[in-house]
């Protein structure tokens, strides 16, 4: 084997190695998804659009709602499309979503620092009562427009959104 040859061979080992390295790490992404979304539907959450879904079944305020979606690897649900708040109907409760003006009132940002543009608030809200009311809930007294702020310590149900894909 002259020179040349050697040095195609080795190029040729080098490219073959690296396809193994990308295949290899390919399959354990794959897996991972595969297992993580098999546990999710083990455990009960929904599929929709691209993200997994969780309703609660017992009831906390505001921010223990929101942590508790941070230790299932979620956050409270952000609805930035008609078809996630078409969703929401299929659970007639009242629960939490990602939705607070807290910081600064009547602001309402998502709990991913995102400005709220489009909104399905029911007739009159927000409408702050008793200068109380920072948190957003569903309340289904009208599926089309069903949201309300409440006053973040009151304890009720709560949705809790995993994004699994950009
Ligand atoms: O009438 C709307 C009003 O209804 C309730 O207050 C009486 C809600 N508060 C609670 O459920 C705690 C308000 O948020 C709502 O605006
Ligand atoms: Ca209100």
């Amino acid at each position: 084997m002259d020179t040349q040859q050697v040095h195609s061979k080795r190029s040729s080992l080098f490219l073959q190695s690296i396809k193994q390295n990308h295949n290899e790490a390919l399959n354990v992404t794959s897996c991972f998804s595969f297992s993580l979304s098999d546990q999710l539907f083990q455990k009960g959450w929904e599929y929709f659009h691209s993200s997994f879904y969780y309703i609660s079944s017992t009831e906390k305020t505001w921010q223990e709602s929101r942590d508790d979606c941070v230790s299932r690897g979620a956050n409270l649900m952000i609805i930035d499309s008609q078809e996630e708040q078409d969703f929401t109907r299929r659970f007639p409760k009242r629960m939490w979503i990602g939705l607070t003006d807290r910081a600064q009132e009547g602001t309402w940002r998502w709990v991913d620092g995102t400005l709220l543009q489009r909104s399905y608030w029911y007739s009159g809200e927000p409408n702050d009562e008793w200068g109380e009311e920072d948190c957003a809930e569903i309340n289904y007294k009208d599926v089309e427009n069903s949201w309300n702020d409440m006053p973040c310590d009151r304890q009720i149900h709560w949705i809790c959104e995993k994004k699994m894909a950009p």
